[in-house]
Parts: structure tokens; C-alpha cells; sequence
């Protein structure tokens, strides 16, 4: 792994907050294990392995029912680990792939037949070699007919250029992480009104609520600077909101979260239960295990 690999917490917390019943972690991911699932050789980190073993672990020791398990770039377009992690949950885990403009049909109906329902465009450059958009264009026009959706990372700074893109792709669209906003700016700056504005023209637009741990400049234990971000989406659109904890978190390097605490995150974001059950369980049961 990297030198300044940072791996997941070794011993969560319990959380405080009790998870409603049928509650879906919604973007987590594997790493590996490398001797296995070989990293891809055109990868922009090495990460410490992350089993699926260990990610169920921590689901059960959570509270959570269900999983959906997020390609990590550290694999590239080889999805066995995600797509072995999906097979191994008794229906419990649902995924999301990284393809490219080759993927036949056959290869997405046996993903489909597995778990995975949706792609993940990428468009953070640290992370991944960029994509013309026409590319994605076709993958999208490939999956569309599987009812699968798309998932897409950015940062603030890109979204702009990336509206008319965005409102092109047939399927619903789900952003994570809020979009990456800067959040010293604060949550009326007109870069995260324009996020806002996104998912109010745009009804196909879905938002993960995920990352105070990425995104806070505050930092640990708290995450105070994040809370009026997620809150104000949740409170806008609580139909088109999941959470997530992103373990194992790739790319820390300030700190490693305590996945108990950011668990109790969630009534901070989410305050009454009809939120949290629209959150954590309808909301994600409805775009993921609707089959
Ligand atoms: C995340 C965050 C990151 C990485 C990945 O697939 C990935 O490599 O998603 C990141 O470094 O920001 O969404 O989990």
C-alpha cells in the first residue's frame, strides 16, 4: 500500500443513534484483498485491503441491513471484487460498476444478474484518467435499458461545466458526496445554490448526503461545518437523499473517521424519524432493490 496510507478504523464505536430497522449503507467499498483481487495497474492509489468479510463485519456491528458496494478507482474497470462482494450477501448487497465503452450486453446482464444496478462516471481528476463525455454518453445509452442508473463524482469547482452533460444522461443520477461543495464558503454560497438549483430543475437528480469526514474543514469528532450542507438537501429533497458511510475511506489523510460516530451523524442531518426512514431505508430500497 502507499506510504501514507491511512487504513479504516481498526475498533468503531458503537453508535449512539439506533439505525431504523432495514437500514442500507449505501456507498461503501472493497478493496481487494490484493492477493485475490489484483489492484488495476492504472490505479492512482494502493490502498490497504478491505475485504468483504470486513465490510459485512461492520455493517452487522452497526446496525445496517444492506450494503450497496461502490466500485473503487483502485480497481479500475475490473469489477470482480465488487461483483464477488455482491454475489456473497445473500441478496444483502447491491452494486455499482466502472465500464467501459466496450462493455457488451452480456456482460451487463450478468453484472445485473449479480447485484449491480447502476455506473459511476468519474470526473475527479486525482482519481481517475478523465473520460470524453461522449463515452460515457454510450455507456449510459447501453444501461438504460437494464433500469440501471448513474452515479456520478465531481467536485464544486466542475459542476457548472457539467449541467448540460448532467441533464443529458436518460437515467436517474445519483451525485455523490453533495457534489464535493467547498463548505468554508457555507451553505447559501452560490456555488452550493447551484448544486440546489441542479436538484430542483432536475427531478432525476439524487444527492448522497456522505463524507462529513471528507468534506469538513473543522474536522473530528463533530463535523459541525457539514451539518447545514446535508441538512438543507435532506430537507429539500428527502425522496431523493441515501447515506452512506464510505468505508474504508479511501484517501483519508487528515484522519481516519470513527464509522460509529459518523453513524451518529445521521439525526444531525436527518432529525425526525420520518427523514431517517426515507434516508436510510426507503429511499435507497426503492432504487435498489425495487428487483
Ligand atoms: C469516495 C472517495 C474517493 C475515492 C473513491 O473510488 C474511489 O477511489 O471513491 C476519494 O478519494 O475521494 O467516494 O469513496
Amino acid at each position: 500500500m502507499d506510504p501514507d496510507w491511512l487504513c479504516f478504523h481498526p475498533n468503531p464505536s458503537k453508535p449512539t443513534f439506533r439505525l431504523p430497522k432495514g437500514a442500507v449503507d449505501a456507498h461503501c467499498h472493497v478493496f481487494g484483498p490484493a492477493a485475490e483481487f489484483p489492484f488495476a495497474p492504472e490505479r492512482k492509489y494502493t490502498p490497504c485491503d478491505a475485504s468483504k468479510h470486513q465490510l459485512y463485519a461492520l455493517r452487522d456491528y452497526l446496525g445496517f441491513e444492506r450494503n450497496v458496494v461502490v466500485q473503487a478507482t483502485c480497481h479500475g474497470k475490473d469489477n470482480r471484487a465488487m461483483v464477488d462482494a455482491v454475489r456473497n450477501a445473500n441478496g444483502m448487497a447491491r452494486g455499482i460498476a466502472s465500464v467501459g465503452p466496450a462493455i457488451t450486453e452480456a456482460e451487463i446482464a450478468e453484472m445485473d444478474e449479480a447485484g449491480v444496478r447502476g455506473v459511476r462516471f468519474n470526473f475527479v481528476k486525482r482519481l481517475v484518467d478523465a473520460t470524453p463525455k461522449e463515452v460515457f454518453l454510450g455507456i449510459a445509452d447501453k444501461i438504460k435499458q437494464f433500469g440501471w442508473h448513474i452515479v456520478v463524482y465531481f467536485e464544486a469547482a466542475d459542476l457548472e461545466e457539467l449541467i448540460p452533460f448532467l441533464n443529458q444522461l436518460p437515467t436517474v443520477i445519483v451525485v455523490d458526496h453533495m457534489g464535493r461543495p467547498d463548505v468554508a464558503k457555507g451553505a447559501d454560497h452560490p456555488d452550493f445554490e447551484r448544486f440546489v438549483n441542479l436538484m430542483r430543475d432536475n427531478e432525476r437528480v439524487w444527492s448522497k448526503v456522505t463524507c462529513p469526514e471528507r468534506l469538513s474543514v473543522q474536522g473530528p469528532p463533530d463535523y459541525d461545518d457539514v451539518v447545514p450542507f446535508a441538512k438543507k438537501i435532506v430537507n429539500l429533497f428527502p425522496d431523493r437523499v441515501l447515506w452512506g458511510t464510505d468505508w474504508p475511506h479511501p484517501n483519508m489523510k487528515s484522519h481516519m473517521p470513527d464509522d460509529g460516530k459518523l453513524v451518529d451523524f445521521i439525526p444531525r442531518i436527518a432529525p425526525t424519524p420520518d427523514l431517517q426512514r426515507k434516508l436510510l431505508v426507503d429511499n435507497p430500497m426503492r432504487l435498489y432493490w425495487a428487483r
